[in-house]
């Protein structure tokens, strides 16, 4: 088996991986190495859509062919490699925007519940936020009370999931070419469930066998997760619970606690974990920890739940995705509270090396082994109450095989759009105008949004950050959520000291405005803020009048899940080049591939790239960020820019 070192860059994992071994405990790293992804499946050519298969049809040799390897071209029903991987494609599409919108869809109707009063506990927090969206949904304000406001707006954002016909209301948060665009190309979406349905069955056999049409249908439905359910999850969570600004926190393992009860709430909904943070400082909670002998109740994030609670109340990053498991090899696990998305199975196997307790709470999201508490959010802080309980009173029961790495690192988060908007204007003329011009005078290079998980196929975390640190090398800044933003913060490179390894123009404009070259935006819900920024990029002027003129580019380097391609597709059919490594689920069709890669940049301005390699990753978004330059007309500037920092040089050297 591979050694520990080369499986992650994190030093702290690579000694939970180390431990794990000892202790008989085994992770996704190890089951990596021993599970061959299957060649035909990860080329998406595999169908298992009906029982006359399932079908692997196999890829053209080149030769010429008996008739059984001409047979063996298509499955039993005809169906081709290009429509297999097409279908294939967008159910990964159906999947990923099912779970965005399902998270949406969840906040909304505790939204709602709390604009009503029926869910005691929560509050409205952000009221500016509040009246932005009654204004953009077109609701009267007047003199209405928030709570009606609110009422309102939980109506209206709730109906957009089953919408049946006509456009969803974000879609005109867009620029007007955009929108226009996706009009005369069919693909805005009409209600966030419609699409994903209608994927389900024209993927079904014997439906949609038009790959093109089918990919059609993927960028529709990608477009109701962004700038539907992934937008109303963010916009409500804001409201609900705050909308982010600059905060300090730390990363990695060190921030749980060796004398505290430590709970790690992990997954994606805020709902639960912002109660659990509420509940955990009650003098009575804390009574109860002492009487069991801790020192206090430390709260850490596992995955996007982190992100949520971070850039909200600066609570610490445990760690992220291929992390959740080592947490529980530090032995200082009291409870792993959990909700919806991005859990592993394997969590209660491994809790059973040690005291941990693996809780689960939603009613969609079930493990044998765990302990189901049910998260009722209309009863969030008795039910939160009793998550917590169960923590503390698990504390004493820890072992004796205890050890919490050293590795942390500061990081400021709360980048959300409204901040930067903020911090770049001020608070009177709050405004993307400096970006804006730094990025037309050459300073900023240009934007990248590097986002998505960890996938054990590649080392931890050295994808991310390898890409990360060579755009900001080349003045590129850099917007990130997920995992992603949790690799790179680990790697330093979130504090304004990581200016360091910035070019000196981009280096120049995190001085002068105080910001890290890379920022963290947020959980995966909130890519649909890099869609809000591209947008103000586009209204601010000067950049052309759509995002696919901006030069912006997008990556996910470590992909692993349905969301991620749900995601990648948003952005490819907004118009951003969007680059993925460790492998591409289409390989298995040629046609299918071009379509993605190339066609789809004459019909939506943005494509799609396959480079696992994170260096050249980064050069392919350079030098689409370049054409994009030149389009613009100001690639001469920044060819002054440079020229001036050279000459710069020459002098100091005189
Ligand atoms: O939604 S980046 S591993 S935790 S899927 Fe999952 Fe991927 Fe992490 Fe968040 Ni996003
Ligand atoms: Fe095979 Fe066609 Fe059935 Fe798919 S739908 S399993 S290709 S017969």
């Amino acid at each position: 088996m591979a050694e520990a070192k080369d499986k992650s860059i994190d030093s702290a994992s690579i000694k939970m991986i180390e431990k794990a071994k000892t202790d008989g405990a085994y992770t996704a790293f190890d089951r990596a190495e021993v599970i061959q992804p299957c060649p035909i499946g990860m080329i998406g050519s595999c169908c298992k859509h009906c029982s006359m298969g399932p079908c692997r049809v196999s890829l053209p040799t080149g030769k010429a062919e008996t008739l059984e390897e001409r047979l063996m071209r298509v499955g039993v029903c005809g169906a081709t490699a290009e429509t297999i991987a097409a279908r294939n494609f967008i159910r990964m599409i159906a999947g990923g925007a099912a779970a965005h919108g399902d998270h949406g869809r969840g906040v909304a109707e505790l939204f709602l519940a709390v604009a009503r009063g029926e869910a005691p506990g929560y509050e409205i927090k952000d009221e500016q936020k509040l009246l932005q969206l009654a204004l953009d949904l077109g609701i009267n304000i007047g003199d209405r009370s928030n709570q009606e406001i609110a009422v309102d707006i939980g109506e209206i954002l709730l109906k957009e999931f089953g919408r049946q016909e006509g456009e969803l209301l974000f879609v005109k948060r867009a620029p007007l070419k955009r929108q226009e665009l996706w009009r005369k190309l069919g693909v805005v979406p009409r209600g966030i469930d419609r699409e994903v349905v209608e994927i389900m069955h024209r993927t079904h056999m014997g439906v949609d066998q038009d790959h093109q049409n089918l990919l059609r249908q993927g960028v529709r439905a990608a477009i109701s997760d962004g700038w539907g359910g992934s937008m109303i999850a963010t916009e409500l969570q804001d409201v609900l619970f705050g909308t982010p600004a600059p905060i300090l926190g730390r990363v990695n393992l060190k921030v749980l606690e060796r004398d505290k009860v430590n709970i790690i709430v992990h997954g994606h909904e805020p709902l639960l974990s912002e109660m659990i943070v509420v509940t955990a400082q009650e003098p009575q909670m804390i009574e109860l920890a002492k009487s069991k002998g801790a020192g206090g109740i430390n709260i850490a994030g596992m995955c996007c739940t982190a992100n949520e609670i971070l850039m909200r109340h600066g609570i610490p990053l445990a760690g992220n995705f291929l992390q959740q498991e080592l947490a529980l090899v530090t032995g200082t696990v009291d409870a792993m509270v959990v909700d919806v998305q991005c859990i592993m199975q394997s969590l209660p196997d491994i809790a059973q090396c040690y005291h941990t307790k693996i809780i689960t709470t939603s009613p969609k999201a079930k493990i044998p082994g765990a302990l189901h508490i049910e998260f009722d959010e209309y009863n969030a802080v008795e039910s939160a109450r009793a998550i917590v309980k169960t923590a503390i009173e698990n504390f004493p029961h820890r072992g004796k095989n205890i050890d919490i790495p050293e590795e942390q690192s500061d990081l400021i988060a709360g980048f959300s759009h409204e901040t930067i908007n903020y911090l770049l204007g001020g608070l009177f003329r709050a405004s993307y105008r400096p970006l804006n011009d730094n990025i037309i005078n050459g300073r900023i290079r240009g934007v990248a949004g590097v986002v998505g998980c960890n996938n054990p196929r590649v080392k931890h975390d050295d994808v991310h950050v390898a890409m990360v640190k060579e755009l900001i090398k080349n003045d590129v800044l850099v917007l990130q959520t997920g995992c992603s933003a949790m690799a790179c913060a680990k790697a330093g490179l979130m504090l304004p000291e990581a200016a360091k390894y910035a070019g000196e123009g981009l280096a120049s404009v995190c001085e002068a405005v105080g910001i890290p070259p890379v920022l963290h935006m947020g959980s995966c819900v909130d890519n649909s803020r890099i869609l809000v920024a591209a947008t103000a990029m586009v209204k601010d002027g000067g950049l052309g009048d759509d995002i696919s003129d901006l030069p912006v580019a997008g990556a996910a380097p470590e992909w692993m899940s349905e969301k991620a391609i749900s995601i990648g597709q948003y952005f490819v059919g907004s118009g951003v080049f969007t680059v993925f490594g460790v492998t591409w689920p289409t390989l298995g069709s040629k046609e299918v591939t071009d379509f993605l890669f190339k066609d789809f940049e004459e019909m939506y301005g943005g494509m799609w790239a396959f480079e696992p390699d994170p260096i050249r990753a980064a050069h392919l978004m350079i030098e689409h960020i370049d054409k994009k330059r030149k389009a613009l007309g100001i690639d001469k500037a920044r060819e002054r820019v440079l020229y001036d920092m050279e000459m710069r040089r020459e002098l100091a050297g005189a």
